[in-house]
């Protein structure tokens, strides 16, 4: 069964980056339930998401673009954040947010936090949102370049981060007011799309 349930991740994850079709014939070599003992059967051989990419674009008023990258674990994702158009010394709340919908001025189409496992909004030492992030600081250029892993999240699956959007916020999250850390506008959005 064990084997049935990856196969099903790993068949969502395909769909999800269907301009791969390398990775097609992986997937298709399911190993028999007897399937011999030195046929090492992993995640990676199943083709999990290792790598992902969004582009920060603005909203109607901010002029902040940016980009943010995610290496992919098995139960971890490093996020890289760079971005630039920031009051300098400002700090920004930063979410995945639960729709990859970037398409209005004011962002409101990605919906709220990406939540899949019912959590309360909050900081990674507390129960949070899978799409809660660390607050990011503008440095005295107004620019940002922070790096952090997250611990519990994936990037492909269909609770992974792959498909939903990051949301870069006027304020600082204060991991605290629900359902969202009081964050104000949102100010650059990008849509999480597998490398
Ligand atoms: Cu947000
Ligand atoms: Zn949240």
């Amino acid at each position: 069964m064990r084997y049935a349930l990856t196969l099903v991740l790993a068949a969502a994850g395909l769909a999800a980056c269907a301009s791969k079709p390398a990775a097609a014939p992986v997937a298709a070599a399911a190993p028999a339930p007897g399937a011999s003992p030195e046929v090492k059967v992993t995640e990676s051989y199943f083709g999990r998401t290792k790598a992902a990419v969004a582009t920060l674009t603005p909203s109607a008023t901010s002029g902040v673009t940016g980009i943010v990258t995610f290496s992919g674990g098995s139960t971890t994702v490093d996020v890289h954040v760079l971005a630039s158009g920031l009051q300098p010394g400002s700090i920004h709340a930063f979410h995945v947010h639960e729709n990859g919908n970037c398409a209005s001025a004011d962002f409101l189409g990605a919906g709220d936090h990406f939540n899949p496992t019912h959590k309360p909004h909050g900081a990674q030492d507390q129960p949070h949102h899978a799409g809660d992030m660390p607050s990011l600081l503008a440095d005295p250029a107004g620019k940002i370049d922070a790096r952090f892993t997250l611990e519990g999240v994936t990037l492909g699956g269909t609770d992974g981060f792959v498909g939903h959007a990051v949301i870069l916020h006027a304020a600082a999250d204060n991991y605290e007011a629900q359902p969202s850390g009081n964050a104000g506008a949102r100010i650059a959005c990008g849509v999480i799309a597998a490398q």
